[in-house]
């Protein structure tokens, strides 16, 4: 898979590093072609260079806007070098392959980002550039092809230790970059028109991913908005398929991905199921059959369940879709769903059924996106996650094994629920959710009061909390939170730690007899 350079095309417009490159690939003896401003840097610093006008047989025109588009350039470009039909079309036609493409682009968001008028704008956007880069890119099993200075060293040291060739692994990586780098440029230019005419284009087939499917509204009935697909093919609601019922909305895709990420936690731990509304748990249960964890997830909080999103780690069964269909939920996602389960949806118009064929991994890398006025926020997916091992006990009293066990299934919630999340669990379901509050202690006492609400509604003795344990996505910063949970009836603790008053708050759980560790580990989820 070494294919050796012998003839490159450069033509850029960041000349930074250009000369040491190109005496560096002269003193390889390669051959070097060259766009104008390109070759005139080169013929002055004393390199041979060939003027790409000589090449296609026409002179760069219409202000440079027509310069390397020709099949002298794009045929020496894309050509199979080991097809008899191309060989002979370069042959007929006198085609030279070239053999490396070395181009940045004109610089069109330095340009924007100047504040530079409409026209200048219009004229900094490169066409043939892009053209070449696609082009060589596409033909990666021959052709290398350079965009970013960052690289040139690269490139040179690969040539030296092969002898003036490059690998196929190395020019699979360029390529890789070259179509980012196209694809950001385009972006950047729909951007900005975007920006010009005054016009979103959220209906647009590629916007940084793939159009899989315009939706009726937003988040509310006023914002236009559509669902794309990132090519990744992961398991979850992109790649799901629907059974029934009707389109899924903007809500219902979000709070199906919420509540799908956050059973994927309980991926081989025995049947689980959680219940979603605006993309907070407001129930989640493990159990020995599919059906007592849908019951246990709904025993947290009925009443928010209600039109709640369902998802289960295991295929839907029929015992568990005949519970599911006694309240209205919206939609139900599991990795496959029985014949019989299915037939039991099919009488509920309304009810979506999604299924995948497995379960997404949660500590898969990939990158999530929040969008601020002016700009996005990018960061890796929250992938952590911990054992048993990787507790520290900081109490007298050391978890049992029982609550040890609900700890560790807190946590994995609590993860799932935004910030300030609180999660009281006990034998392996949630009795209590507080989500999203400014306040730690605020989220502290909902929960509580809400597990207090269903005891009500169940005719409990007393309510769930008392006995069960409790995590905390982030530390407790006073002892306050801790003792709301201790009155609550929680008895142990699982919380990342890291306050400046750890001792205090550790020195409220000894008193109240509770058993605390820390996570040193915080899931912050907004
Ligand atoms: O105006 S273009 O889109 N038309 C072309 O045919 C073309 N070919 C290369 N711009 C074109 N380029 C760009 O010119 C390259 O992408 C590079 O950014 C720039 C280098 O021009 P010069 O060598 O004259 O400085």
């Amino acid at each position: 898979n070494l294919v050796p350079i012998g003839r490159a095309l450069i033509s850029v417009s960041d000349k930074s590093g250009l000369l040491d490159l190109a005496r560096a690939l002269a003193a390889q003896g390669v051959e070097l072609i060259s766009t104008g401003g390109t070759s005139g840097m080169l013929r002055t610093a004393g390199l041979t260079v060939r003027d790409v006008s000589d090449v296609t047989g026409f002179p760069e025109m219409m202000d440079g806007r027509v310069k390397t588009l020709h099949p002298n350039v794009h045929g020496a470009l894309l050509a199979l070098r080991d097809d008899d039909e191309h060989l002979l079309a370069m042959a007929a036609h006198g085609i030279e392959p070239i053999d490396l493409l070395i181009v940045n682009l004109y610089p069109f968001e330095e340009t924007v980002a100047k504040g530079a008028d409409h026209d200048t704008c219009i004229e900094n956007i490169d066409i043939g550039g892009p053209a070449m880069i696609r082009a060589a890119s596409k033909n990666h099993r021959f052709v290398t092809v350079v965009t970013d200075p960052a690289d040139y060293a690269g490139l040179i040291d690969q040539m030296k230790a092969h002898d003036g060739a490059t690998t196929l692994a190395f020019r699979q990586k360029l390529a890789l970059a070259a179509y980012a780098r196209t694809a950001a440029y385009d972006t950047a230019v729909a951007g900005w028109l975007s920006g010009e005419l005054k016009q979103p284009f959220t209906r647009s087939k590629s916007f940084g991913g793939v159009l899989a499917q315009g939706l009726r509204y937003g988040e509310n009935p006023h914002q236009a908005a559509a669902f794309y697909t990132d090519g990744s093919k992961r398991e979850g609601v992109a790649t799901a398929k629907q059974w029934q019922g009707k389109e899924l909305s903007y809500n219902n895709i979000n709070d199906t991905d919420a509540a799908f990420e956050l059973v994927a936690e309980f991926a081989g731990a025995g049947p689980a199921c959680a219940i979603i509304k605006h993309a907070n748990p407001c129930g989640v249960g493990k159990a020995a059959t599919l059906k007592e964890a849908y019951l246990r997830a709904y025993a947290c909080d009925q009443t928010s369940a209600f039109g709640g999103i369902v998802a289960l780690n295991q295929p839907l069964d029929a015992e568990t879709a005949e519970e599911i269909v006694k309240i209205f939920t919206e939609v139900v996602i599991a990795p496959g769903a029985s014949d019989e389960a299915k037939a039991i949806f099919a009488a509920k118009k309304n009810l979506r059924l999604l299924t995948t064929k497995g379960l997404p991994d949660p500590a898969e890398k990939s990158l999530a996106f929040k969008q601020v006025a002016g700009g996005f926020l990018v960061q890796d997916r929250d992938t952590d996650s911990i054992t048993a091992a990787d507790l520290k006990v900081v109490t007298k009293r050391a978890p049992t094994e029982a609550e040890l066990a609900d700890l560790m299934f807190a946590w994995k919630v609590a993860k799932h629920v935004k910030s300030n999340a609180i999660v009281y669990v006990k034998d392996g379901a949630t009795v209590g959710v507080g989500a999203g509050q400014m306040s730690r202690i605020d989220s502290t006492r909902i929960a509580a009061r809400k597990a207090g609400d269903m005891a009500d509604v169940l005719s409990l003795p007393q309510s769930p909390t008392i006995g069960s344990v409790v995590a905390s996505d982030a530390f407790f910063p006073f002892a306050d939170g801790l003792l709301a949970a201790a009155e609550a009836g929680a008895t142990a603790i699982i919380q990342p730690g890291g306050s400046m008053r750890d001792d205090e708050v550790i020195a409220a759980a000894d008193a109240a007899g509770l058993a605390m560790v820390f996570t040193d580990q915080r899931h912050f989820r907004h």
